[in-house]
């Protein structure tokens, strides 16, 4: 008999708090009364963001979190560490929607589709992609300010993400906005260049540069909120926003699920770079067609 152990295979993301991580969210609410208003409707159309308060119960949260595990323990092409060298880990993963089940039932069965749905105002509602952010085990630097529609392939007015947390914010520590940013024009998008948050991504384009927004935080009309488990935003991809840093001995884990609707039709960046770049959707769409294609599954439809 061979007796040479076989060293298991490496990891990406093996390691710092990859294990025993609780499946139950702490401190989620068992019940949700959450209805949308009119006052949330008028608030997104305005702003470009809206606060949520309470939308997602325990079940919702808890099914999200085991989402946000397996995709930890199984990273997908895009999983990433960004800023690598920081004491803390920042990672990212996105477009798991296929191969993660939890995703699937977490979208068929929660209230986040609908309330989506309802919030931007289309009849039917089809997922752009998810995307989960995780800072934990030591300071972890800001998410530099950015808007997300100049990085996608697509444009217009019925279209926006759920962005919710499941760990308890305070808002100096949570995503940070700027209302209103989703009607200006939009920036050329930030390289996330660590060294230089306004980095532009397109080299020959006439898209403005982005504002240095930390370098004077009082000129702009900051928001932000404190976040219970269970709280969730509503943003448009239009509107400026990035994420706070959080403290050594804190955690943020957030998932942000991107949706559009109705009047969304393909729109591809100027230098065609597109992020995610969702292969094959260039090759069967012109400019302005209805964006319909595999990556993006219908999820409601009335
Ligand atoms: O959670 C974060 O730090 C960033 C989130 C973000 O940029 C987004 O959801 O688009």
């Amino acid at each position: 008999m061979n007796d040479t152990v076989t060293p298991p295979t490496e990891r990406k993301f093996d390691g710092l708090n990859s294990a025993n991580r609780s499946l139950t969210v702490e401190g989620a609410q068992l019940r949700s009364d959450f209805r949308v208003t009119q006052d949330h409707i008028d608030t997104y159309a305005r702003d470009g963001v809206v606060f949520l308060k309470g939308a997602l119960s325990a079940t919702w949260l808890n099914l999200a979190n085991l989402a946000l595990i397996r995709s930890l323990k199984n990273p997908g092409p895009y999983g990433q560490k960004y800023f690598d060298g920081l004491p803390g880990e920042f990672r990212g993963d996105y477009c798991n929607y296929r191969s993660i089940g939890e995703y699937q039932q977490l979208l068929a069965t929660s209230p986040i589709a609908d309330i989506v749905k309802e919030i931007i105002q289309t009849r039917n509602l089809w997922l752009y992609y998810d995307q989960l952010f995780v800072k934990e085990g030591g300071y972890c630097r800001r998410t530099p300010w950015h808007q997300d529609l100049p990085y996608w392939l697509c444009d217009g007015k019925q279209i926006g993400s759920m962005w919710f947390s499941l760990d308890p914010l305070s808002k100096e520590e949570s995503l940070e906005i700027i209302p209103g940013s989703h009607l200006n024009p939009m920036f050329n998008p930030s390289n996330f260049n660590p060294d230089d948050e306004t980095d532009p991504k397109w080299k020959n384009t006439p898209a403005p540069r982005l504002p240095n927004i930390e370098a004077d935080r009082s000129k702009f009309n900051i928001m932000s909120w404190d976040f219970e488990p269970g709280d969730v935003l509503v943003l448009h991809p239009g509107v400026l926003h990035g994420g706070a840093a959080t403290e050594n001995g804190r955690r943020r884990r957030s998932l942000s699920i991107r949706f559009f609707g109705d009047d969304v039709v393909y729109s591809p960046p100027p230098e065609g770079n597109a992020s995610p770049p969702f292969w094959g959707v260039a090759e069967t769409h012109k400019p302005g067609d209805p964006l319909r294609h595999d990556w993006f599954p219908l999820i409601r439809s009335s």
